[in-house]
């Protein structure tokens, strides 16, 4: 797995030593991981991917040559094994330890296997993320979030929108809802969260996912394997509760908070599967509970702010933010109709 984060929280605390997220398997291998500025990461993933590609497509020429000139058996079978796998991540890296195991056992000095031994560890399919905050895949680095999404590649992008700019302090972004108080929009923010997930559906070569780890982690793990099973590029937007928040419970009750986020209809969690057999679409939240919307934006500070401050202005922007949630798992609700008809009709 290669990895390029955003600057933000997540390369915070994704690289501080000597705590880290990340680790190895017994053979000692983990993810390769590298942090590029705020405004270009998803260009910077996207080079990641494409010298990739170079490395491996050169490679794969070698190993048709050998393919084509050996006579041995263990190797001709490893090779084609190797070239059927070569673009499944799941499949490619056992095929690739066998394609090395039989070229170390060949007898020859030919070129094509020195060359392709050199770099054996380029050969195995990786799986290429993207990873970074709201403000920069929703705001600043957004250009190059649809360049990736549309560029029809295997690569996959994850959002952790915490719904501001966390890691400077809280600033508003295109992620904040309405009426929720960041730098910048001291008053209340008087727009709505841009729909980042919707905008990249329309592609439809986009696999998108939301996912709120603490409402529902199978679902959770559903879209994570998906994404990265599909052959095309895919987006993963994570609901993310973060400091600036100002949960009344604390910072402990983050995962409860998710689920009290999609119970009452503040976050949906979806998936969108072009490669589906089924149903493209999978509406995973169940419909907002009839009350509870008005606590859950009281019980963070950053919307209770307002209130206080100003409590005819929130009155009249949180009914806009309950109303905008309301319409939007309405129009989730079309969705799910739109793709199985789009089935039948196939
Ligand atoms: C070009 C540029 N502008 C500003 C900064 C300062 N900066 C570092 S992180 C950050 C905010 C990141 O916010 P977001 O993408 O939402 O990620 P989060 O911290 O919320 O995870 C900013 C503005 C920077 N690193 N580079």
């Amino acid at each position: 797995m290669y990895i390029a984060n955003a600057t933000g929280c997540s390369s915070i605390w994704g690289n501080s030593s000597p705590s880290t997220p990340y680790t190895v398997t017994p053979e000692g291998k983990g993810p390769a991981w590298s942090n590029s500025l705020f405004e270009d990461n998803a260009e910077f993933g996207y080079g990641m991917l494409l010298a990739q590609n170079t490395i491996r497509d050169r490679l794969k020429a070698k190993v048709e040559k050998i393919a084509e000139k050996t006579t041995d058996e263990a190797v001709k079978a490893a090779a084609a094994e190797y070239l059927e796998t070569y673009t499944v991540g799941a499949t490619n890296g056992t095929a690739t330890d066998k394609l090395v195991a039989a070229l170390e056992a060949l007898d020859c000095d030919c070129e094509e296997r020195a060359e392709v031994l050199k770099n054996k560890d380029f050969l195995a399919k990786k799986s290429q993320w993207i990873f970074g905050g709201d403000g920069w895949a929703y705001d600043i680095g957004y250009g190059g979030v649809d360049h990736v999404l549309a560029s029809k590649k295997d690569i996959n992008i994850m959002v952790f929108d915490t719904e501001v700019y966390s890691n400077t302090g809280g600033q508003s972004s295109k992620a904040t809802k309405t009426g929720a108080t960041a730098q910048f929009a001291a008053g209340g923010k008087e727009t709505k969260k841009k729909d980042l997930a919707g905008m990249a559906m329309t592609y439809g070569y986009v696999y998108v996912a939301q996912i709120a780890m603490g409402a529902d982690f199978n679902q959770t793990v559903k879209a994570i394997a998906e994404a990265e099973a599909y052959p095309g590029p895919s987006l993963i937007i994570a609901y993310a509760p973060c400091i600036n928040h100002g949960i009344k419970k604390g910072m402990s009750k983050a995962q409860t908070e998710e689920q009290l986020a999609v119970e009452c209809g503040y976050w949906n969690n979806f998936r969108y599967n072009p490669a589906a057999e089924g149903d493209k679409f999978s509406l995973d939240s169940k419909a907002p509970k009839a009350e509870g919307y008005q606590d859950f934006l009281n019980g963070e500070v950053r919307y209770n702010a307002l209130k206080r401050a100003n409590p005819a202005k929130a009155d009249k922007l949180f009914a806009l933010n309950e109303q905008e949630a309301m319409e939007r798992y309405d129009y989730l609700n079309k969705l799910v109709t739109v793709y199985a008809a789009e089935k039948e009709d196939k």
